[in-house]
């Protein structure tokens, strides 16, 4: 199985489901302003959409698309409870999560990753929108649960997390949501999480540390 990455970005997710599950997998470091893979490969040749996460496994099909790649993980990997059973209304909960990671959430973020400086503007208009997600997952935690669909870590989590953990990244301070902030300090400090951020080199070794 590999994993086509870019450090820090949303590909981080998959690779926190596959620590979880304890998966060996290769991961491919992805350059995806040049388009090429960490050998000098071209990347739309894995995938044409140009952009991370990919999976690729042993069959050599190619699975894109956050939601999908986490719900396949954790699926064809049950005994690590990664995501309710199919056809529950938590597993229903869960691709609500999931949906709104992606589409909402994730997508508030981008302005900030587009290579260009924010005028201001636009900075009010797109911190607005993301101050009014961020307030969304402040109601979803709002009960003083852990995880996001309550009870265990999920791969809602994963993604999750990845995203919400960028704020430190932008210098979007999440102290205005108190369940928010201390779900992304808990779930930091998870060992999958940690050990999927050593690996692509977001925080140091522990030895190091
Ligand atoms: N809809 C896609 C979005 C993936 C995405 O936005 N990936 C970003 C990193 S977080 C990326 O590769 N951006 C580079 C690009 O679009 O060129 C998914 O859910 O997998």
């Amino acid at each position: 199985m590999r994993l086509y990455f870019k450090p820090g970005a949303c590909s981080l997710s998959s690779r926190i489901a596959l620590v979880e599950i304890g998966l060996a997998y290769d991961a491919i470091r992805v350059d995806t302003e040049t388009g090429l893979t960490e050998a000098g490969d071209a990347y739309r040749t894995v995938n044409p959409k140009g952009y991370v996460p990919a999976l690729e496994l042993e069959d050599g099909s190619v699975l894109t698309e956050n939601p999908a790649i986490l719900q396949f993980l954790a699926d064809t990997h049950p005994q690590a409870s990664l995501a309710p059973a199919c056809g529950t209304m938590e597993r229903a909960r869960l691709q609500e999560w999931l949906n709104f990671t992606s589409s909402e959430l994730h997508k508030a973020f981008s302005p900030y990753f587009s290579g260009h400086p924010l005028g201001e503007a636009e900075k009010e208009q797109v911190e607005g929108r993301l101050a009014w997600r961020v307030g969304d997952v402040e109601r979803g935690l709002a009960d003083g649960r852990d995880f996001i669909l309550g009870n265990g870590f999920t791969v809602a989590d994963a993604y999750l997390f990845v995203v919400l953990n960028w704020s430190g990244f932008i210098g979007f301070d999440l102290a205005r949501w108190p369940h928010v902030a201390a779900y992304v300090a808990r779930i930091a400090t998870r060992p999958s999480v940690r050990d999927a951020m050593r690996q692509e080199g977001l925080i140091a070794d522990e030895a190091a540390e």
